[in-house]
C-alpha cells in the first residue's frame, strides 16, 4: 500500500487520546524503579570528585566490613575481565586515518577524567548501607591540571593530556566539501557575512533519572538487565559483543515504561554493564537508582560547539557559498554515538532549506575533562540549524533585506534536491510553510506591536528560523560506509490472534511519544479493526525479535514502515485464505475496511473470520498454506525523511532588567502524513519548550580551572516551565515523504531544532537599536543586560 492510499484510511489523522495514558495517569505505569526482584540488593557508585587525577591507591578494607556490604568493585577488579565501553560510529580524518579511540573503562583504571567518573561500585543490602560504605573508601588521588573548554583544547592550552592514545587531546579532524572551490567563490563574492557563535552545553533532564537492575540466574546461566533505556537490543548487542563477551542470547534487556530520554538513554552506560556483570559475581540482583545530581554529573551532555561561519553572497543576497569551522567538545571519553553528532548528523544539515551551491565544513573534535557529550534531542541538527539560521538572519540585516525575504530568495523549490553536503531531499514546500507561518504570526501587525512596546519603554523583536532536519538515519549500507557500526533498519512482528485481535511487537521504543496509540492506529487502519483490539509491545529483547530503538525521530517512519511491511505479508496470506473460503481466485480478492470481497460479486467475509480460519484450518488446503497469521518484517529505509518548517518568534525585552519575554511563538511544520495530530502537537510543544529552554536559560557550566561542574542541580541549572511561555500557534503543511509507505516524516525533534535561532534572532532584532550585534544563548536576564551595557556578549 502506498502513502496516498494509506493517508485516506480511517484512524489516520485522528486525534485519538493516548491508550497508554490510563496507565500513566492512574499511577499504574511500571518504571524500572517500580521493579523489585527477589534477593535484590543495591548499588551506589563512588564518583570522582576531581576533573583529572591519577588514582594512586584505593583502600576498601574498612568499607568492606561495614554493615550490609555485599561487595565492592573498582577498576582493578574488572581490569582484563571485560572490554571498554564502545563507540558506535567510526570517523576518519581527511587523510583516511581513523579517529583516536582511547579506552573507556567501565570503572576507572589508573586515572579519573571528569568529575563524576566511576571509581568504584559498592553493593549492599540497602542504599543507605551502600552510601555509608562508599564514604569509607579511601582513594589517594594525585590531582592533575584539567582541560575544560573546547576553546582551550583547540588552542592546545595548558599542556594537559587526557589519554595517552590522543596526546594532543584531538579525537579527529573531519571535513566535508571542496575547500579550494569554496575559497574561490568567497574570493569573488559581492558580500561576505561572518559570525562566531557558541552552542551552549546542555544537561538532558528527563523526568525519570537513569535506573537499572542487573540480575543473574544460575539455573540457566542467564542475565537480565532492567534499564531505563531507549534501545534495548542495541544496548544488549554492545554490552555482550564489545564489553562482556557473552553470547547475546544469554542476556535479556528489558526497558519497561521509561520517563523520557531525549537521546540520553540510547547510550551504553558504565552502570548498566557493572550491574549486569556483578550480578553473577555476587549471585544477587543489584539495583541502582540514579539521583538527579548523578544525572547532572554523568548522563551524557549535549551540544557544546564553538563555530565560525561565513556566507558568500551576490549583490542580491543570493547565497553562493558557505564556509564553517567547528570545534566540538566530546568530553572525557567517547560515548556511544558521540562521534557522529558533530559530523554526519551536523555537517550534512548545513544546506538547510537553501540552494547554496558550495559548502565546506571542517570539524575538530576534542577530549576534555568534562562528562561525555553525545546526542541530545536533535543531535547535531539543532547545532547546524542554530548556526545556519543565525547566519542567514545576519545576512539579511547586513544586506538590508527582511529575514523572510532573504530566506525566500534562497529557498529550494525543486525536488528531489541534491545538496552539496551529501543529502538528497525528497520533498518539501518551503515557501508554503513560510507564507503560512507569516499569516499565522500576524507579521503584518508587528510594526504596530513594536510601537506599543516602545510606548511602554520595552524593546520588541521578531526572529525567523526556517529549519530542515533529517530523521530516520538511513539506509544501513550508506550509514555503514560513513562509519556506523550498526544497522539502521527496524523490525516489526505482528501476531494476529484467532479472534482477530492483534499484538504488535516493535523494535521502536516509546518513552513518551505515544507509540502504543499511533502504532495501533496504523494497524487498525490497515486491518479495519478497532484500535482497542491492537496492543503494542516494545522494550524487551525477550519478546521483540530485534530492534534498533528510538532516536532520530525514526519510529513512525522506520518502525511504522516495518509494521506496514509485516501487514503486507499478512494481507497476502489472508487473501489466499479468503479466496479459498469464498471459492474465488486469489487475484480476484480485494481487502478494504476490514472485509475481503471478490471483485464483481457481492461475496464478502470479515477479517476476523479469516483470522479464525488461519488457526482452525480444517477448511483450507494445509499443503499450500501453513496455519497461523503471524508475520515479521525488517524495513531498511532508502533515505532519511526531511521534515521542515518555519518558526517565527516575537519577544519583548525589558531594557532595565534584561528580561526576555516570549510574547508570540508560531510554528508551521511539514511532517508529511500525520497519524495522530494531537500527539504530534504534543511533540512539537515539548520540542519548542526544550529549544527555547536552551535559548533562554539552560546552560551547563564547568569551572574552567578546576573542572568542577558549577551547574550541578536545579538550583543552578534553570529549566523552562509552562508559565515561561505563551500558547504556541501551530499549524502544518503536508508534502508526504515519497519513500516510506506511510508518507510520514519524523516530528519528535523538530521543535528543539527550529526554535533556538528563532528566539535569538528575535532578541538580536530587539537589541539592534542599542547596537548589539552579537549574542549567544542563553538569553538570561543577566546576559542580556550585559549585552545592552556592552554592546555584545558571548559565553
Ligand atoms: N507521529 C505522527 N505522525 C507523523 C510523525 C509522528 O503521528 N507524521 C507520531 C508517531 O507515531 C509517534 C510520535 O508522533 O507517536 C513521535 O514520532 P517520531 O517523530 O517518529 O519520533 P520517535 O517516536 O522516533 O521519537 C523520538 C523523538 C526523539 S529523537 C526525541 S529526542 C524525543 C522525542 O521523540 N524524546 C522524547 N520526543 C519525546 N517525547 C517525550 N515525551 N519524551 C522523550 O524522551
Amino acid at each position: 500500500m502506498g502513502a496516498p492510499d494509506f493517508a485516506k484510511l480511517p484512524h489516520i489523522g485522528e486525534a485519538l487520546k493516548r491508550k497508554e495514558d490510563y496507565r500513566f495517569l492512574t499511577g499504574a505505569g511500571q518504571y524500572t524503579d517500580d521493579v523489585n526482584l527477589a534477593n535484590q540488593c543495591h548499588a551506589v557508585f563512588l564518583r570522582s570528585p576531581h576533573a583529572h587525577a591519577a588514582i594512586k591507591s584505593i583502600d576498601t578494607a574498612a568499607a568492606s566490613k561495614m554493615p550490609g556490604v555485599v561487595g565492592i568493585f573498582s577498576g582493578k577488579d574488572i581490569d582484563g575481565k571485560m572490554g571498554g565501553l564502545p563507540c558506535g560510529w567510526l570517523i576518519n580524518n581527511p587523510d583516511g586515518t581513523p579517529m583516536k579511540e582511547p579506552p573507556h573503562p567501565v570503572l576507572a583504571i589508573g586515572k579519573v577524567r571528569y568529575v563524576g567518573d566511576h571509581v568504584a561500585m559498592v553493593v549492599a543490602d540497602t542504599v543507605e548501607q551502600a552510601k555509608n560504605a562508599a564514604e569509607a573508601i579511601e582513594v589517594d588521588y594525585e590531582v592533575l591540571p584539567a582541560l575544560v573548554s573546547v576553546a582551550d583544547a583547540a588552542k592546545k592550552a595548558g599542556g594537559v593530556t587526557l589519554h595517552d592514545a590522543a596526546p594532543d587531546n584531538q579525537c579527529y579532524k573531519w571535513a566535508l566539501g571542496d575547500k579550494a572551490q569554496v575559497d574561490a567563490v568567497f574570493a569573488k563574492a559581492a558580500h561576505v557575512t561572518k559570525l562566531d557563535l557558541v552552542n551552549n552545553r546542555l544537561v538532558p533532564n528527563a523526568m525519570e533519572p537513569r535506573v537499572a537492575i542487573g540480575s543473574y540466574s544460575r539455573a540457566n546461566d542467564e542475565y537480565t538487565l532492567y534499564v531505563a533505556n531507549q534501545n534495548p537490543h542495541v544496548e544488549r548487542l554492545l554490552m555482550t559483543a564489545f564489553v562482556l563477551g557473552l553470547p547475546e542470547h544469554k542476556v535479556r534487556v528489558i526497558a519497561p515504561d521509561v520517563g523520557g530520554g531525549f537521546g540520553s538513554k540510547i547510550f551504553l552506560y558504565a552502570e548498566d554493564v557493572a550491574l549486569t556483570w556483578a550480578a553473577k559475581q555476587l549471585n544477587r540482583s543489584i539495583k541502582w537508582t540514579g539521583e538527579r545530581s548523578e544525572a547532572f554529573l554523568s548522563d551524557a551532555h549535549g551540544r557544546d560547539h564553538v563555530s565560525h561561519a561565513e556566507m558568500a553572497m551576490d549583490k542580491d543576497g543570493k547565497f553562493l557559498a558557505l564556509r564553517v569551522h567547528t570545534d566540538a567538545n566530546l568530553g572525557a571519553y567517547l560515548s556511544t554515538f558521540s562521534t557522529a553528532v558533530p559530523t554526519i548528523l551536523y555537517a550534512t544539515l548545513l544546506a538547510g532549506q537553501y540552494t547554496t551551491p558550495q559548502i565546506y565544513v571542517e570539524v575538530d573534535a576534542w577530549f576534555t575533562n568534562t562528562a561525555p557529550v553525545d546526542a541530545y534531542r536533535g543531535a547535531g541538527r539543532p547545532e547546524a540549524t542554530y548556526l545556519l539560521e543565525r547566519l542567514v538572519s545576519r545576512c539579511a540585516w547586513e544586506m538590508g533585506l527582511g529575514q523572510d525575504e532573504i530566506r525566500k530568495r534562497n529557498f529550494i523549490t525543486e525536488f528531489p534536491y541534491q545538496t552539496p553536503v551529501a543529502l538528497q531531499y525528497d520533498t518539501g514546500d518551503f515557501h508554503a510553510s513560510m507564507d503560512k507561518a507569516k499569516a499565522l504570526a500576524e507579521v503584518a501587525g508587528f510594526a504596530e506591536r513594536k510601537k506599543a512596546s516602545e510606548a511602554k519603554g520595552q524593546l520588541r523583536g521578531i526572529g525567523y528560523s526556517s529549519y530542515i532536519e533529517a530523521c530516520g538515519i538511513a539506509p544501513s549500507n550508506i550509514a555503514g560506509a560513513l562509519g556506523a557500526r550498526a544497522g539502521l533498519f527496524e523490525c516489526g512482528e505482528i501476531r494476529v490472534h484467532p479472534t482477530g485481535s492483534v499484538t504488535v511487537f516493535t523494535g521502536s521504543h516509546s518513552h513518551g511519544q505515544g507509540h502504543e496509540t499511533t502504532f495501533a492506529q496504523v494497524v487498525a487502519a490497515r486491518l479495519g479493526i478497532p484500535v482497542e483490539n491492537v496492543d503494542v509491545v516494545h522494550g524487551d529483547t525477550g519478546r521483540v525479535p530485534f530492534g534498533m530503538g528510538t532516536y532520530g525521530s525514526r519510529s513512525i517512519s522506520v518502525g511504522g514502515a516495518a509494521i506496514m511491511k509485516a501487514l503486507d505479508k499478512i494481507e497476502t496470506k489472508a487473501k489466499k485464505i479468503a479466496a479459498h473460503l469464498m471459492e474465488a481466485s486469489d487475484a480476484d480478492v480485494e481487502f478494504a475496511n476490514g472485509e475481503f470481497t471478490v471483485k464483481g460479486t457481492d461475496k464478502k467475509i470479515p477479517f476476523g473470520q479469516v483470522a479464525l480460519t488461519a488457526y482452525v484450518p480444517h477448511n483450507y488446503p494445509l499443503d499450500k498454506l501453513e496455519p497461523g497469521l503471524d508475520e515479521t518484517a525488517f524495513y531498511d529505509p532508502t533515505n532519511f525523511t526531511f521534515p521542515g518548517g518555519t518558526y517565527i518568534c516575537e519577544v519583548e525585552v525589558d531594557k532595565d532588567t534584561g528580561e526576555v519575554r516570549v510574547d508570540r511563538f508560531t510554528a508551521v511544520d511539514d511532517f508529511g502524513t500525520i497519524i495522530n495530530p494531537m500527539i504530534v502537537e504534543g511533540q512539537v510543544h515539548g520540542g519548542i519548550v526544550q529549544g527555547l529552554g536552551q535559548a533562554l536559560m539552560e546552560n551547563c557550566v564547568y569551572d574552567n580551572e578546576s573542572g568542577q561542574l558549577l551547574t550541578g542541580s536545579f538550583m543552578d541549572y534553570a529549566m523552562p516551565r509552562a508559565d515561561d511561555f505563551p500558547m504556541f500557534k501551530l499549524d502544518t503543511t503536508c508534502t508526504p515523504c515519497t519513500h516510506n509507505p506511510l508518507g510520514t516524516k519524523g516530528c519528535g525533534e523538530a521543535g528543539a531544532i527550529g526554535s533556538p535561532p528563532a528566539l535569538i534572532n528575535a532578541v538580536l532584532d530587539a537589541l539592534a537599536p542599542l547596537g548589539v550585534k552579537d549574542f549567544d544563548m542563553p538569553a538570561s536576564p543577566h546576559r542580556v543586560w550585559e549585552a545592552i551595557r556592552k554592546g555584545s556578549v558571548s559565553p
